[in-house]
């Protein structure tokens, strides 16, 4: 079975002024699916092909270049597209919210340290927030499409991610990265997060 784009739940337009129309189409249909067919024809007729995206990325030998920017790049988006949404933002109630007061002290604390991690990534990037087996959630950020599940990675579950890659923001913001992070906010699907941390 090869790796499929997954379906959009949302319109492109449907983020809007958060993150504009084309570059969700150029962002999903371009970079994203040409992440996932490079992908497919990297571990076709190899021992990776049937294996989970998951286990690819926790097992991946980091010289393997394609691979690491190809899988990545496909893990990551996938996950980028569910934890955003049209009726996103505001705080985290449930387990989430709870769980970010008693690891951040505050919701302002982690939106700080997430919004910093975001910021100061030098060059492409993701910033993450990750959930580990023993309750501790931590924020990172990983170059190019590296994720926490790789080798070099923190480990623990992915429940949250933010693309600062210029193609994820410089048609609407040009070198505004900070307006880009705080629109980010506006569009955060705190339930799927809250789902993400629950089904660890
Ligand atoms: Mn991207």
């Amino acid at each position: 079975m090869d790796f499929e784009l997954p379906k959009l739940n949302y319109a492109f337009d449907a983020l809007e002024p958060n993150i504009d129309a084309k570059t969700m189409e150029i962002h999903y249909g371009k970079h994203h699916n040409g992440y996932t067919n490079n992908l497919n024809n990297i571990i076709s007729g190899t021992d990776n092909h049937g294996k989970s995206i998951e286990e690819i990325c926790k097992y991946l030998d980091l010289e393997n270049k394609g691979l690491r920017n190809n899988g990545g790049g496909f893990y990551n988006h996938n996950l980028f597209w569910e934890i955003i949404g049209p009726n996103g933002g505001g705080e985290p109630n449930g387990e989430i919210g709870e769980s970010i007061n008693s690891n951040f002290g505050s919701f302002e604390n982690f939106k700080n340290e997430f919004s910093k991690a975001a910021a100061t990534r030098f060059g492409s990037g993701w910033a993450w927030l990750c959930a580990h087996k023993d309750g501790k959630l931590e924020v990172c950020s990983t170059a190019n499409q590296d994720n926490p599940l790789m080798p070099n990675g923190i480990g623990g579950n992915p429940i949250l991610c933010l693309d600062v890659w210029e193609h994820a923001y410089y048609l609407n913001y040009q070198n505004r990265r900070p307006d880009y992070i705080n629109a980010f906010f506006n569009i955060i699907n705190w339930e799927e997060v809250n789902r993400k941390l629950i089904n660890k």
